[in-house]
């Protein structure tokens, strides 16, 4: 076992749930978990990279994955509930990442709907859940929870198509030394009892908690051309299911689900 290992491992409330591959790079971390759930691995087969040279984003978008200053992380999970649900997935991610973000850091970090963490009104985290359904109806076989956090802000800057976007929890050279390792485990035990609770109370009230959006005037897009303009609205909040319930500016109320649509934050 290598020190990240150790020090991963070290930091888990629940080691024996997890089995630990770490990689220096990885085409995609979420694509190495799938093929894992494929294969049969059972729940908590945990893939961390250092680099990812083709990380996913949602809808075929790329997530930029420079070496040493991210965490590119994928948990291969086994849920017994409707694939529809799957949005509660990764809200249970954004409420454990910014949890453990803010609590190793000092951050305030927030969860942008549906699946973003902003900084300071940039963004420093993108999540990716993946169920993929097998022979059990609409109960997905697998699940592939994919996190990426920009820990630090790289060497080189971010990639100048992400420039005006993207942030990250420390300035660069500014990572404390074994902080993407606590990180990771930080976010797995706090990941988990919400995972085991889906359905729970909790989860709902932290989700509303850390969210950035309520209150706020966003623009609405229907679909993901460029060119589409949006349709401004005021968010209300966040509904059970975890839609986005939003008033234009007609009087409309409507809940936006997830995929359906993209927030934009009026500039
Ligand atoms: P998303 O589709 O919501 O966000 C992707 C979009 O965010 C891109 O189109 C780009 O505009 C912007 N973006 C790309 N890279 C970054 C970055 N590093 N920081 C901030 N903004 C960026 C979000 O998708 C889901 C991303 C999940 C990534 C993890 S990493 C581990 C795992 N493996 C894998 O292949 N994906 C997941």
């Amino acid at each position: 076992m290598n020190r990240s290992e150790q020090l991963i491992m070290k930091a888990l409330d629940q080691p024996d749930f997890i089995r630990l591959d770490l990689r220096e790079e990885a085409d995609s971390t979420n694509r190495i978990a799938k093929q894992m759930g494929q294969e049969g691995a059972s729940e908590g087969y945990l893939v961390i990279a250092d680099r990812q040279t083709a990380g996913r984003g949602r809808l075929g978008r790329s997530f930029s994955s420079p070496k040493g200053t991210g965490l590119y992380m994928s948990l291969l999970l086994r849920p017994d509930m409707p694939a529809s649900e799957a949005v509660r997935i990764t809200a249970a991610a954004a409420v454990a990442t910014a949890e453990a973000v803010n609590a190793l850091s000092g951050a305030a970090a927030g969860i942008k709907w549906v699946n973003d963490l902003y900084l300071n009104g940039r963004k420093i985290c993108g999540i990716l859940t993946e169920s993929v359904l097998g022979n059990n109806g609409d109960r997905p076989d697998y699940a592939v929870l994919g996190i990426g956090v920009n820990v630090a802000e790289p060497d080189g800057g971010f990639d100048a198509s992400i420039a005006d976007k993207a942030g990250a929890v420390f300035k660069r050279g500014q990572m404390p030394e074994g902080f993407r390792e606590r990180l990771a485990a930080e976010i797995v035990n706090r990941f988990l009892p919400y995972y085991r609770n889906l359905f729970g109370e909790e989860l709902l009230k932290r989700y509303r908690e850390w969210s950035i959006l309520s209150g706020r005037e966003v623009y609405v897009y229907r679909t993901f051309a460029e060119k589409e303009e949006g349709k401004l609205a005021e968010v209300l909040g966040i509904e059970a299911d975890f839609g986005l319930r939003v008033r234009f500016t007609d009087g409309t109320e409507e809940v936006l689900s997830t995929g359906e649509v993209s927030i934009r934050q009026k500039q």
